[in-house]
């Protein structure tokens, strides 16, 4: 599988662990701790395509839900509230998806951007 050969299993088990708790997802920690952020565009692109289950080239709701099982088969489903947080901080165009060509990706997984989610 795709994810395996991008990210550490080690770093997925700690970003899942992490956010195990409901309602404690939050995605730009989360794509932290998994290793994201380490990878170059073209791996990141690999990933979320790898989560775009119908290749439709966007992550839509129902497969931002099952976001984590993307990530390993014991991930637990975001709740409603988590997967709006997500989509609304991501959807920069606001068609209710997220584009992985759109360059929406990318702009989630950066959080140097904002200048308050810097982790050091
Ligand atoms: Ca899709």
């Amino acid at each position: 599988m795709a994810m395996k050969n991008l990210l550490k299993e080690d770093d997925i088990k700690k970003a899942l662990d992490q956010f195990k708790a409901v309602d404690s997802f939050d995605h730009k920690k989360f794509f932290d701790v998994v290793g994201l952020k380490a990878l170059s565009a073209e791996n990141v692109k690999l990933v979320f395509k790898a989560l775009d289950v119908d290749a439709s080239g966007f992550i839509e709701e129902e497969e931002l839900k099952f976001v984590l099982k993307g990530f390993s088969a014991d991930g637990r489903d975001l709740t409603d509230n988590e997967t709006k947080a997500f989509l609304t901080a991501a959807d920069k165009d606001g068609d209710g998806k997220i584009g992985i060509d759109a360059g929406e990706i990318l702009p989630s997984v950066n959080t140097r951007k904002d200048g308050c989610a810097v982790s050091r």
